[in-house]
């Protein structure tokens, strides 16, 4: 059996607006209209760079109808490409692309198979003069596909790696749509070796028996949590007819980002704004060389939260670190700024109540008076959580932080956690 590697891709919304962004930022809106385009652009050198046998996209190849002139021509070129370097791709669409209806290209470059919607078809793939794989595949005819479309593939009697191609909604995830809903036993019923899925943006791992993976988009669309960070393509190496690896390699150009700052320990605007750009920093330097579109959220309790308050404080506070980071490169773009603290406490008065949380406050209050139980209960917490979260404090506090710190670090998030559960 030859060995071999191939790329699976899915949802390249090719052409995809971002009108939102656009009109706040106009240089910002340039770099996202171009990304999908450079995303394309990246997935095709990634396959050329791995060597790879062929390319799979599984769906949702373009946004929509209305921006397919410019999405089609780029695609068309980019799979050109590829097929001038003797590799294959195989097509299969999802609901925002289905068959029926606009498709402005006929005749697609030599090696390119886009699947019909009629029936599941199996294309064979010999490399080198030997059968190497099988690749079945179908597309949505039109948007709305209810159907279970897994239960139409079955593996045949070919020698060989088996893939299967679809768009679909696996386990019928409630956050999206479910397009050509079908369960894990479905896929298992068509005793395939990889199943290269579309639909869910998230990239993960269904399944290892047999293989099912949703590469996610090849680049973020939104600050929604599944459209955030790295984005790309998977590149499935193949051994002996099994898989040997699977790898993630990011397309993207453009990366959306969450950050968050605690303002417990900052006592005003000015630390809050120091942090806030040290916490942009932090991301920058993880996501080098990417446009990051930012939403920054402000946790816990301290007297930053009242300066918050103020009428316009955190659009305010928005426009001037946006004005901060103007005509960077690669460029930052503060998408939101999000105020979620909570004023400090009056300790004396929950003291007072004599609840739980008071409970807590003279559990602490003995502990810094008592260096001894403090240090006897820092070891007895190590002991079953060794190289857990204890271990690590202690080992903090072999470094800069003072066992008082990590005491009142751990307090303060201790009585959060009980006041939030009284909230
Ligand atoms: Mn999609």
């Amino acid at each position: 059996m030859i060995d071999f590697c191939f790329v699976h891709a899915a949802d390249l919304h090719l052409d995809t607006p971002f009108e939102g962004v656009a009109k706040a930022a106009p240089e910002v809106g340039d770099a996202l209209r171009e990304a999908s385009l450079e995303a394309l652009d990246r997935l095709v050198a990634l396959t050329l760079d791995e060597g790879a046998a062929f390319l799979v996209l599984a769906g949702d190849i373009y946004d929509g109808a209305e921006r397919g002139v410019r999405a089609q021509l780029r695609l068309r070129r980019a799979l050109e490409r590829l097929g001038e370097h003797g590799v294959r791709t195989f097509i299969a669409h999802g609901n925002h692309d289905p068959l029926t209806g606009w498709s402005a290209i006929g005749a697609w470059p030599e090696g390119v198979h886009v699947f019909g919607s009629r029936w599941v078809e199996s294309v064979a793939v010999e490399i080198g003069g030997e059968m190497a794989a099988t690749v079945h595949g179908v597309s949505y005819a039109r948007r709305e596909t209810s159907e279970n479309l897994a239960l139409r593939f079955a593996r045949g009697e070919a020698p060989g790696f088996h893939i299967g191609v679809l768009h679909a909604n696996v386990g019928s995830d409630p956050e999206h749509a479910a397009y050509a809903p079908c369960s894990l036993a479905d896929l298992r019923a068509a005793r395939l070796d990889y199943w290269a899925l579309g639909h869910i943006h998230r990239r993960h791992e269904v399944s290892r028996d047999p293989w099912v993976m949703y590469p996610g988009d090849t680049q973020g669309r939104s600050p929604k949590p599944a459209e955030s960070g790295a984005k790309g393509a998977l590149v499935v190496e193949v051994a002996g007819a099994a898989v040997r690896e699977v790898r993630f390699v990011p397309t993207d150009t453009v990366r959306f980002v969450h950050g968050e700052v605690d303002v417990g320990g900052l006592d005003d605007l000015a630390a809050l704004r120091a942090a806030l750009l040290e916490t942009a920093d932090a991301l920058r330097a993880e996501h080098a060389g990417r446009g990051l579109l930012v939403r920054l959220r402000l946790r816990g309790r301290g007297p930053a939260h009242a300066v918050l308050r103020g009428p316009r404080a955190v659009d305010d506070l928005l426009d001037d670190l946006r004005d901060e980071w103007r005509g960077a490169t690669p460029f930052l773009w503060l998408e939101s700024l999000r105020d979620e603290t909570l004023s400090p406490l009056d300790l004396d008065e929950v003291r007072r109540r004599g609840d739980f949380s008071a409970e807590l406050l003279a559990l602490a209050d003995g502990l810094r008076a008592d260096g001894e139980r403090r240090t006897a209960l820092l070891r007895e917490l190590d002991e079953p959580l060794h190289r857990g979260r204890a271990a690590r404090w202690v080992a903090e506090l072999e470094g800069a932080e003072s066992e008082l710190a990590v005491l009142r670090r751990a307090e303060a998030r201790a009585l959060d956690l009980l006041e939030q559960g009284q909230a």
